[in-house]
């Protein structure tokens, strides 16, 4: 590793993404790995029905936004435009990778020495968690954990400065059938990293140490950067990117007081754990404006689950949440080390049988440098060999487990997946199904205060949009049990709504064009989609370090190379 001497505002600094084209087989990266959060681990069986939308990398733009220097952030370039942008001269470049993307990180990391030999390379993410990285990539600095704390002192800034939230949209270019969700898509919100409950397979809470840090600590202070950004985009509803959100209890209360204090309703999609869901209380969620949450099931097993889901029925749990309104992720593991072909279909019977709105099927994959990951690879079972590319969960396991040889693994998910659309039928066929229920459950309470009133006609808007969408799932449902569902939820739909007046028929219309056009495209093309390169600067000179700072910011520079959405059709909200 080369050491060189940085410090100061003056510098010049690139973060990047890897490199696309993601989700092909090429000498980077495989097919299976697609670069789309459901599409790659959740709906991915769902043909056209599956949900598509794409994440930044969110750790880069937390880190420009709270350092004072002239950063760029690069996210989703192509290997050409990386080169391109390294020719602008930088004295830092960073670059943030997960394992799966060790081979892109190490080809950028040559470039950097090729096209701007000056400069400091630094590597940041999950893919820094990788034994002996150091050696493997030729780089000058590898961060492990938390990375704003470390650039900030590895530009001899102040590292306990107040943190700024940057304003960011979730997602990118989201579509269901087609069907672009057009409108303001909901907002990023990152209260913390890591997670304390060190689950011995989690990457995340093994690479904050299993520590939680805190960048919004008070439920003030979501409230706070909540209203700044809702200000600023135009949307209450926000996707929260913290590994267990309801694990503070006290500040998820907090936040609640906050809200019914000042009379401003925010939404929430958030990740909990079962026993923080259940400690908080399923009505409090609805009061919290909770739409959404991702909760690990893992398995049925009683004596291979985590602490975490002792003593829940998760069954009940996901149908008294569908019932509040609340979409739910259930998600499970599979090839565990004590599935055998066997019993493993016991455990995808238990997920499916949850009728969870959305499933997700994960591979067990001990990655470093969790318990997992060491107790495999102590006893000699780690699949050292298997490039990185392949480690990612949803084909091959890097384990050897000895009754899950060769292809069995992908052969296993994939049934699981499709038995779980053709029995629950389509997501989009649940999430619409789940509005409604929470809608009529809301409605029909005898007294609502203003939080409650304010949460009714939010979730009257979300049964609304979604209902234009429904003829079109009835249309592409995955068979017959999923065609009477739908027929029998648009009865509920107009009962609960009224029928559709000449707006909401036409907008039905263009719907349908949609969802035509795009089953069309993924016939004769495929249904790959390549995020757009999105170009962000941040000039030195924000006072970035400055508490006061986020109303007079002057806007980072944004250009992304696709044309933003339309008028609003649908929006999910
Ligand atoms: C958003 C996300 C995605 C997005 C990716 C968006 C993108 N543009 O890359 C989507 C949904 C597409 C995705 C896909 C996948 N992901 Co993902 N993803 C996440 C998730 C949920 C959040 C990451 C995040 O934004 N956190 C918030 C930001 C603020 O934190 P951060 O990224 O950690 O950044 C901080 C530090 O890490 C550090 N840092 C980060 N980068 C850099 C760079 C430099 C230079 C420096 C100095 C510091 C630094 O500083 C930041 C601030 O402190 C994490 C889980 C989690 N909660 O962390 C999993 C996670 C990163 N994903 C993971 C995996 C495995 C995948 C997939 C393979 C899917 C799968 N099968 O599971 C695919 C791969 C797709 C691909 N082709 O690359 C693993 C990575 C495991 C590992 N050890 O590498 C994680 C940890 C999930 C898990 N627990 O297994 N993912
Ligand atoms: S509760 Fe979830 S985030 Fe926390 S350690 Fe367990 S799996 Fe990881």
């Amino acid at each position: 590793m080369r050491e060189r001497e940085a410090s100061g505002r003056h510098k010049k600094i690139l973060l990047s993404g890897v490199f696309g084209p993601f989700g092909v087989d090429d000498d980077y990266g495989r097919r299976e790995n697609i670069m789309e959060l459901f599409h790659n681990q959740v709906t991915r069986e769902q043909g056209v029905a599956s949900f598509r939308f794409h994440h930044r990398s969110f750790g880069l733009y937390f880190l420009a936004e709270n350092v004072d220097a002239d950063v760029t952030v690069l996210d989703f370039p192509s290997r050409e435009r990386f080169v391109r942008e390294l020719r602008n001269g930088y004295d830092i470049v960073g670059i943030s990778f997960i394992a799966p993307n060790f081979v892109k990180a190490r080809e950028m990391a040559r470039l950097v020495r090729v096209h701007a030999p000056g400069a400091v390379v630094v590597l940041g993410g999950h893919g820094a968690a990788i034994e002996g990285v150091e050696r493997l990539i030729d780089c000058d600095h590898v961060v492990k954990g938390e990375g704003i704390a470390w650039l900030r002192r590895f530009l001899g800034q102040d590292p306990d400065a107040p943190l700024v939230h940057p304003v960011l949209p979730s997602t990118e270019r989201q579509s269901i059938l087609g069907v672009p969700l057009t409108g303001v898509c909901s907002s990023l919100l990152v209260p913390g990293l890591g997670c304390v409950n060190g689950c011995r397979f989690c990457s995340t809470t093994h690479f904050f140490g299993k520590t939680y840090t805190s960048y919004l600590p008070t439920g003030r202070a979501i409230f706070e950067a909540a209203a700044r950004i809702s200000d600023e985009r135009g949307t209450d509803t926000f996707f929260v990117m913290d590994e267990n959100f309801l694990k503070d209890t006290g500040r998820a209360r907090d936040l609640l007081a906050e809200m019914e204090r000042e009379r401003r309703f925010f939404r929430f999609q958030i990740f909990s754990s079962a026993e923080a869901i259940l400690a908080f209380g399923l009505d409090d969620l609805v009061r919290l404006g909770v739409t959404f949450v991702w909760m690990g099931v893992e398995t049925k097993s009683r004596e291979a689950n985590f602490t975490k889901n002792r003593g829940v029925d998760p069954k009940r749990l996901v149908r008294e949440l569908r019932d509040r309104g609340i979409n739910v992720l259930a998600s499970g593991i599979l090839c565990m080390e004590h599935h055998t072909p066997e019993n493993i279909q016991e455990d995808i019977d238990h997920l499916v049988d949850l009728e969870a709105d959305f499933t997700q099927f994960m591979l067990l994959t001990p990655l470093p440098t969790t318990a997992l990951y060491l107790e495999k690879k102590a006893s000699g079972l780690l699949r050292q060999e298997l490039p990185y590319e392949e480690w990612h969960g949803q084909k091959m396991l890097n384990y050897d487990h000895p009754h899950f040889p060769g292809e069995a693994p992908e052969r296993w998910i994939r049934r699981a997946f499709r038995q779980e659309h053709e029995e629950n039928s389509s997501s989009i066929y649940r999430v619409t199904d789940t509005a409604c229920r929470g809608f009529l459950r809301l409605a029909g309470m005898r007294h609502r205060d203003g939080c409650l009133e304010a949460r009714l006609t939010q979730a009257r808007e979300r049964a609304a949009e979604y209902a234009l969408i429904l003829p079109v799932i009835g249309r592409h449902a995955v068979n017959g049990l999923e065609r009477e569902r739908v027929a029998d939820l648009g009865r509920r739909l107009t009962a609960a709504l009224g029928k559709p007046g000449l707006r909401d028929r036409a907008l039905r219309l263009v719907v349908r064009l949609c969802a035509a056009r795009w089953r069309w495209r993924v016939k004769w093309l495929g249904d790959g989609i390549q995020p757009a390169t999105i170009l962000t600067r941040y000039p030195a000179g924000r006072a970035a370090n400055s508490p006061a700072a986020p109303a007079s910011f002057p806007r980072p520079k944004v250009r992304n190379r696709r044309r933003r959405s339309r008028a609003a059709a649908v929006g999910i909200r």
